[in-house]
């Protein structure tokens, strides 16, 4: 199983095809890849993510493990590094999803298609550029390591995550795949067999780098960002070297973000209740119950028994540690 310690991606070492290809948790066959399961989908657009990424020190990434808040984030970033740029009444959040404007390096830009050319909409985008990814942190490529581009990273606690994401990849499921049950989901989730898993090497690979380098990684978890978004959205700023003026902050634009991209304000919006994002998933499929222990209406007691013991074995002495409840 994937390790944390493992150096940034070399593309030429890896193998023509990935040995391993398996039914886990997601919407299409996962590979074994680089040490964690990459959706088949989506390996051509990670090796080309790898090969053909040059960062610069201005970037900043959304990085997360799927389904732990990358919209939210997605959302308080973008608005917070371009809030002198759009005024609240006319944002870009109110008509676009979030992920249309913060694209997904692997499964977006270096997504292998014959339509569009990374590099000529990577240099045609304007600067700080805004990113998300889900590729664990050993195998982002090593520009984006050596350069001075930030990272925000944001994981949930693995039994919310679990459920959100039973429940999204379901209505996601390519053909041939056929639904998961639930027991059959959450045994894939707790031996780590789930899109860019396994969860804990995932959510370590980020922990360990903002422990060792708080400057470059910033690491948030989703129900601290639920209990004090305010705290958070400051501390978003100031790691990007953008704080909040005394001025802005009496003006109540920290405020004006967190209720722009509050989940009751982005759920109604008609975009997000009736757009698609790349003509193929319903925007509204990110907006569920945006709640912290949804996932107390779904555990049976021996679920929570195994689940909390997966977490034991691969999280403690790490440091990291969740809240279950609100
Ligand atoms: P992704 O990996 O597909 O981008 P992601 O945004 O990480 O999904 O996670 C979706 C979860 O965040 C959903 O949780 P749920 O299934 O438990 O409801 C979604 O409801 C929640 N979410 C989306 N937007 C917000 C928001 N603005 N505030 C709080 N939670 C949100």
């Amino acid at each position: 199983m994937a390790s944390t310690d493992r150096k940034h991606a070399n593309v030429e070492d890896e193998p023509v095809f990935p040995i391993r290809r398996e039914r886990g948790l997601a919407p299409t066959y996962l590979c074994l890849f680089q040490e964690f399961w990459c959706p088949d989908l989506f390996i051509e657009g990670v090796k080309s993510f790898q090969k053909c990424f040059e960062a610069k020190d201005s970037d900043v990434v959304v990085a997360s493990f799927p389904k732990t808040g990358t919209t939210w984030l997605i959302a308080l970033t973008f608005a917070t590094v371009n809030r002198k740029h759009f005024s609240a009444e006319n944002h870009p959040l109110l008509t676009s999803n979030p992920h249309t404007l913060v694209s997904c390096l692997e499964s977006k830009i270096f997504f292998v298609d014959e339509i569009h050319d990374p590099l000529l909409h990577l240099s045609n985008m304007l600067e700080p550029r805004l990113f998300s990814t889900h590729t664990p942190f050993t195998a982002l490529p090593k520009s984006l390591n050596e350069s001075n581009a930030k990272i925000i990273y944001i994981c949930r606690n693995p039994f919310d995550t679990f459920l959100s994401a039973w429940i999204y990849f379901n209505k996601l499921m390519l053909k041939p795949l056929p639904a998961l049950e639930l027991e059959e989901a959450f045994e894939m989730f707790c031996d780590g067999r789930v899109i860019f898993g396994p969860w804990w090497s995932h959510m370590l690979g980020y922990w360990k780098e903002s422990l060792a380098r708080p400057n470059k990684v910033l690491f948030l978890k989703y129900e601290d960002l639920k209990e004090n978004v305010n705290f958070h959205v400051k501390s978003i700023a100031e790691f990007l070297g953008c704080p909040f003026t005394a001025e802005e902050e009496s003006d109540g634009d920290i405020e004006s973000i967190m209720k722009l991209c509050s989940f009751e304000k982005m759920k109604d919006l008609e975009v997000n209740v009736s757009g698609k994002l790349d003509k193929f998933i319903d925007n509204k499929l990110f907006f569920r119950k945006g709640e912290i222990g949804d996932w107390v209406n779904y555990f049976s007691p021996s679920m929570i028994t195994k689940l909390s013991k997966v977490i034991e074995e691969k999280l403690s002495g790490s440091g990291l540690s969740f809240k279950m409840y609100a």
